[in-house]
C-alpha cells in the first residue's frame, strides 16, 4: 500500500514509521479483534432451543464477526489518522491534492461486494434449511386473534389413550364421528411438542394481522388475514419457551404472550417442550383428550375448562385462571354485578352474561371500548361457541362473586 506522503514540512516526520511492520500488526488487532467481538454472540441471544435457532445463531456470529472486522477497520483507521497524521505545529500547508486511485477503488468495490453476495447465499441457505419439509411432522393450528393465542390440535381413533373404550363413551356423536375415522379437535392456550419433533404451525387470523414469534426457536412468522401461513421448527432442548406476537394489533397487544402469575403459573401463550413423546402424551395430549371425550357433568367445572379454549384471557382479568388482560372490565366478581341487570333489562344474572357473550355490543360497559369480539352459535361461523360451552361458561362466570 502506498500511503500518501501528507504536507511538505519538515517536522511530517510520523509518518516515517509506518512500515510493513506496522501495517501487518493492524491487519492482526483488526482480524483477532473481529473474531473476539463475534465471541459475544452466544451470550446476545436466550438458550438455542432449536435445529433453527442454532443455525440462526451461526450465521449471527459470522455476521458479527465480518461487522466486528469492519467496525475495527474503520474506527482503527480513523484514529489513527487522526494520531498519525495530525496537523503539527506550525504546518500551515494543505494535504496534496489527490484524484482517483484505481486500485484502491477496484479493492473497495469488489471485497464489499463479495461479502455481501457470500452473506446473502449463506443466509438464503439457512433460510431453506429451516423451512425444509421433514417426514412425521406435528401439525398444530394457531389462531391468533385479539389479544390471544389459541391452538387446535386433533385426534383420531389412533390416537386415544390405549385404556378409552369408544364404546362407552357419553357423547354419542363424539362417538359416532371417532368410529366413523373421523379427527375431533381440542384446543389449548399452550402450543405442545416434545424433542426431536418437527413441529408444522399452520395459523391463521379471525381479525388484523398478527406475528408469531417464539424467540427461543428463533422463528417468526406474520399472520396474514385471510391466509393460511406456517412456520416449521425442530426444538432440541426441553423447556419452557415464551410465545409472543410481534405485530402491533391493538391496544391489548402486549398482553398476546406468555405471562408468569406471581405464583409462578403460566398463563397465556407458551410453548412446552416436553422430553419425550412418553411425556408429551402422558402430561398434555392424553389429559386433553380424556377431558373432551368425558367431560365434567358439574356445568361449573365443565364452564371452566371449556372457557380457557377461548380468547377472553387477551381482553380479561380474572384470578382464578391467573389471566390479566386490561382491555376489557375484570371478569372477578361479574358474578355479583347486579347493577348491570336493570341497567340493560336483562332478565337475570345468566342472561346478562350470555347476552354480552353472544351480542357484546348491544351494552357497552361504561368506561371501555366496543371491542369484545361476539361469539356465534353456529357451527363456521367467526369465533363459534357451541351453546353447551355457553352455558357452562355463563354458570362457572356466575360463581366469581369477588
Ligand atoms: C378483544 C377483547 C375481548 C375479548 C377477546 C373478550 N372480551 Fe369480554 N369484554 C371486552 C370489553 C372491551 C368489554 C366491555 C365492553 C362491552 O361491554 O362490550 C367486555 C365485556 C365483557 C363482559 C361484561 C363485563 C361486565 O362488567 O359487565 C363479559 C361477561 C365478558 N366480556 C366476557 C368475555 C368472555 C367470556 C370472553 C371469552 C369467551 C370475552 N369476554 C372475550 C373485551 C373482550
Ligand atoms: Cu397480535
Amino acid at each position: 500500500m502506498n500511503l500518501p506522503k501528507v504536507g511538505s514540512s519538515s517536522s511530517s516526520k510520523g509518518s516515517g514509521a509506518i512500515n510493513i511492520f506496522w501495517i501487518v500488526l493492524f491487519g492482526v488487532f483488526v482480524v483477532v479483534g473481529g473474531v473476539l467481538i463475534g465471541q459475544l454472540a452466544p451470550s446476545m441471544m436466550p438458550v438455542a432451543g432449536s435445529t433453527q435457532a442454532v443455525q440462526v445463531d451461526q450465521l449471527f456470529q459470522v455476521m458479527l464477526v465480518i461487522g466486528g472486522i469492519i467496525f475495527l477497520l474503520v474506527e482503527g483507521l480513523l484514529v489513527l489518522t487522526v494520531i498519525l497524521w495530525r496537523q503539527r505545529k506550525g504546518d500551515e500547508s494543505d494535504g496534496p491534492p489527490i484524484h482517483g486511485h484505481r486500485t484502491l477503488e477496484l479493492v473497495w468495490t469488489i471485497v464489499p461486494a463479495i461479502t455481501v453476495l457470500m452473506l446473502t447465499l449463506y443466509a438464503y441457505t439457512v433460510w431453506n434449511n429451516t423451512r425444509a419439509v421433514m417426514p412425521n411432522e406435528q401439525q398444530v393450528g394457531a389462531l391468533g386473534q385479539r389479544f390471544a393465542w389459541t391452538f387446535t390440535y386433533d385426534a383420531g381413533l389412533d390416537d386415544l389413550p390405549p385404556s378409552v373404550d369408544v364404546s362407552t363413551l357419553p357423547d354419542a356423536e363424539m362417538q359416532a364421528k371417532l368410529t366413523g375415522g373421523e379427527r375431533v379437535e381440542f384446543q389449548s392456550p399452550q402450543l405442545h411438542t416434545w424433542v426431536g419433533q418437527q413441529v408444522n404451525v399452520l395459523m391463521h387470523t379471525d381479525d388484523v394481522n398478527h406475528a408469531f414469534w417464539i424467540p427461543g426457536m428463533r422463528i417468526k412468522q406474520d399472520l396474514l388475514a385471510g391466509l393460511v401461513t406456517n412456520i416449521r421448527f425442530n426444538p432440541i432442548v426441553p423447556g419452557v419457551y415464551r410465545i409472543v406476537c410481534a405485530e402491533l394489533c391493538g391496544g391489548g397487544h402486549g398482553d398476546m404472550a406468555g405471562k408468569v402469575t406471581d405464583n409462578g403459573d403460566l398463563v397465556g401463550a407458551w410453548l412446552i417442550v416436553h422430553a419425550n413423546e412418553e411425556d408429551y402424551l402422558n402430561e398434555f395430549y392424553y389429559p386433553e383428550i380424556m377431558s373432551i371425550l368425558y367431560p365434567p357433568t358439574d356445568p361449573v367445572e365443565l364452564g371452566r375448562e371449556v372457557i380457557q379454549d377461548y380468547p377472553c384471557s387477551g381482553c380479561h382479568t380474572l384470578h382464578d385462571l391467573g389471566w390479566t388482560g386490561v382491555t376489557g372490565p375484570a371478569l372477578d366478581g361479574i358474578g355479583a354485578r347486579t347493577q348491570r341487570v336493570a341497567a340493560t333489562g336483562s332478565a337475570d344474572m345468566a342472561d346478562y352474561i350470555h347476552n354480552s357473550i353472544r351480542n357484546p355490543s348491544a351494552y357497552v360497559v361504561p368506561g371501555y371500548n366496543n371491542v369484545m369480539l361476539q361469539f356465534n352459535p353456529n357451527e363456521g361461523q367467526p369465533n363459534y361457541m357451541p351453546d353447551s360451552d355457553l352455558e357452562a361458561i355463563v354458570a362457572y362466570l356466575l360463581t366469581q362473586t369477588q
